[in-house]
């Protein structure tokens, strides 16, 4: 059995829930310690020594440090036990680390701006720029398009098995699809196939509402 980690983050970001998604999937037992965004825990110098940006999560287990939270998600995924979310074979790596790019490059700086201008500005007390969002949602329906495609020819986007790419967009997906009900699931019956498969894992259920 693969010894605890410790998970230093907020139980409600996106990115500690990502952390602790992954942890689940592949068996590991976590221990979280809170950090409160509100009260600017993650701006002291002493929280900077872990995560020099200054944001959450970072993880220490057995002495080694980590973070990045797609990183630390790579790196339990070599842990543990249970689904193998990166292929070794060099086809399939390749084809991972392509769907690993599309979460991160595509997906993820659409999305995590919506949220922010839609969610996390109104903890801040600020107003949402909405002709950004509104340009930016047509700008994530044109990318669920090319989903569309990729889903119809296959289950999961590295191929026919999940991978840590598909699983890394369920914290900004349930966001936008489901609190905000933003970009198009409808009308994309294989995004839609998709998003249902990968919103219904246990792991996530377990976490989707705090890691
Ligand atoms: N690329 C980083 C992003 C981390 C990040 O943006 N964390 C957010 C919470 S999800 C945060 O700490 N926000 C507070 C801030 O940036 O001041 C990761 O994936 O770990």
């Amino acid at each position: 059995m693969t010894n605890a980690i410790d998970l230093y983050g907020a139980p409600r970001s996106t990115c500690t829930r990502r952390v602790a998604l992954i942890a689940k999937e592949r068996n590991i037992p976590y221990n979280l310690t809170p950090v409160d965004l509100m009260k600017g825990e993650h701006t002291h110098a002493s929280y900077r020594e872990h995560q020099p940006f200054g944001q959450v999560p970072y993880i220490t287990h057995d002495g080694f440090e980590l973070f990045e939270s797609r990183a630390i998600g790579r790196y339990l995924a070599t842990l543990g036990s249970g689904t193998e979310l990166v292929p070794t074979e060099p086809r399939a790596r390749a084809k991972f680390e392509q769907a690993a790019s599309i979460e991160y490059t595509q997906f993820d700086p659409v999305a995590s701006t919506i949220a922010y201008e839609k969610v996390f500005k109104k903890y801040l007390g600020q107003e949402t720029n909405e002709p950004l969002v509104t340009e930016l949602v047509a700008r994530l329906n044109s990318k669920l398009d090319a989903y569309e495609v990729i889903l119809g020819k296959q289950k999961y986007l590295a191929g026919e098995a999940v991978t840590l790419a598909d699983l890394y967009h369920l914290p900004y997906g349930t966001i936008i699809f489901e609190h905000l009900k933003l970009g198009g699931l409808d009308g994309r019956p294989n995004v839609q196939r998709w998003w249902k498969d990968i919103t219904s894992r246990p792991t996530w259920q377990a976490v989707k509402d705090a890691a």
